[in-house]
């Protein structure tokens, strides 16, 4: 579950595995290749005809895990993106005072006070020129592709520029998803614990007013104002609808019994040509050398209509016909 399957030559996506026991069919196996057994009767117990196999699809494809979070955890480096995860949920990320100490994602289930739940997912930091691989790239931004909420974390407590923070994230989040970069964001504003100036902090509510974005004062460290953040945050999800998040999925649909006649019959010199995808499919079952198979192949060339054409076209006996490859003298 969390895997999108892709085609590896197109890149459209065949398949999103995101419902749990979801079944999708990739690729069709070739039909037929059944067993003599599969033909026994009861006067004919074993015999000694078989079906040779068509041969099945082949494709390339991609399997890309992402994982599933309602919310994501966005910022730069070394901002208490995993303190908050810590704090709010049963997991345990490393934690350290030096940049990148997440390299790989998180995820972390909250509990709320009201009953519900949802998924956190804590990403390795971004930072500028991530989009050209600078630091760990955009690589893990895929894991929050699929999540509902973003929360942009940013350190106020006056040792970095906000505003510049919150400007910067948002320009590599652009880069790698036009569509990703218009979800729903809450800024987080951590470490006021530690704010010796509050310029920092009062340029960037300014700018989350203006903007109409919900701004939140919090200190992972102490706990100050996660109660309210995440009472928030359960109110967003419910809001927010869920289909928004799939992803396109270019749907393939095979039809495992598909018995349309498609075949053509014409006459080419005296010669009746039959031909088709459905006169394909049967001969490649068959086996001209086995009289069981034979018989088989002419019992399905009636069922498939081939012989009512035939007869509607004036067929007579001594006639030839061409199946494909294969020549027979045509008799009642
Ligand atoms: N004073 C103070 N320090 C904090 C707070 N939150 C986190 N820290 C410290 O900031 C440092 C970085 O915290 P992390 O949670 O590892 O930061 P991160 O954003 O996950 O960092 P990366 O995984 O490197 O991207 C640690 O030393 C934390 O203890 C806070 O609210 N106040
Ligand atoms: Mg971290």
């Amino acid at each position: 579950m969390g895997t999108v399957i892709k085609d590896a030559n197109t890149g459209k996506v065949i398949a999103d595995l995101s419902k749990e026991n979801q079944k999708e069919l990739i690729l069709k196996g070739g039909r037929g290749g059944r067993g003599n057994s599969h033909f026994a009767t009861s006067t004919r117990q074993a015999p000694n005809f078989s079906e040779d196999g068509e041969k099945g699809d082949e494709k390339e494809i991609i399997l890309e895990l992402k994982l599933i979070a309602d919310v994501g955890l966005l910022g730069f480096p070394n901002v208490g993106k995993s303190t908050i995860l810590s704090m709010v949920t049963s997991a345990k990320p490393k934690i350290a005072d030096y940049e990148f100490t997440t390299l790989q994602p998180n995820l972390g289930v909250v509990k709320t006070e009201f009953g519900d739940s949802f998924v956190i997912a804590d990403i390795p930091g971004i930072i500028e020129g991530a989009s050209e691989g600078v630091g760990l790239g955009l690589q893990f931004l895929r894991h929050i592709e699929r999540t509902r909420l973003l929360l942009h974390v940013i350190d106020v407590s006056g040792i970095r520029e906000p505003v510049k923070d919150y400007y910067t994230i948002n320009e590599e989040l652009k880069k790698y998803s036009e569509k990703l970069s218009k979800r729903k964001q809450i800024i987080v504003a951590n470490k006021i614990d530690a704010m010796q100036d509050e310029t920092g902090y009062n340029e960037l509510e300014k700018l989350a007013k203006e903007n109409n974005i919900e701004i939140f004062k919090i200190s992972a460290a102490t706990g100050q104002g996660l109660k309210e953040l995440l009472a928030r945050i359960s109110q967003v999800l419910k809001e927010l609808p869920k289909e928004e998040i799939e992803e396109s999925v270019e749907r393939v649909v095979y039809t495992l019994e598909d018995n349309k006649p498609e075949f053509d019959v014409r006459i080419e010199d005296g010669v009746y040509v039959v031909d088709g995808p459905a006169i394909e499919r049967l001969l490649a079952r068959v086996n001209m050398e086995d009289n069981e198979s034979l018989y088989y192949f002419q019992k399905n060339i009636k069922k498939l209509g081939v012989e009512a054409r035939l007869k509607e076209m004036g067929i007579k006996e001594g006639d030839t016909v061409k199946f494909i490859i294969w020549e027979f003298e045509w008799y009642e």
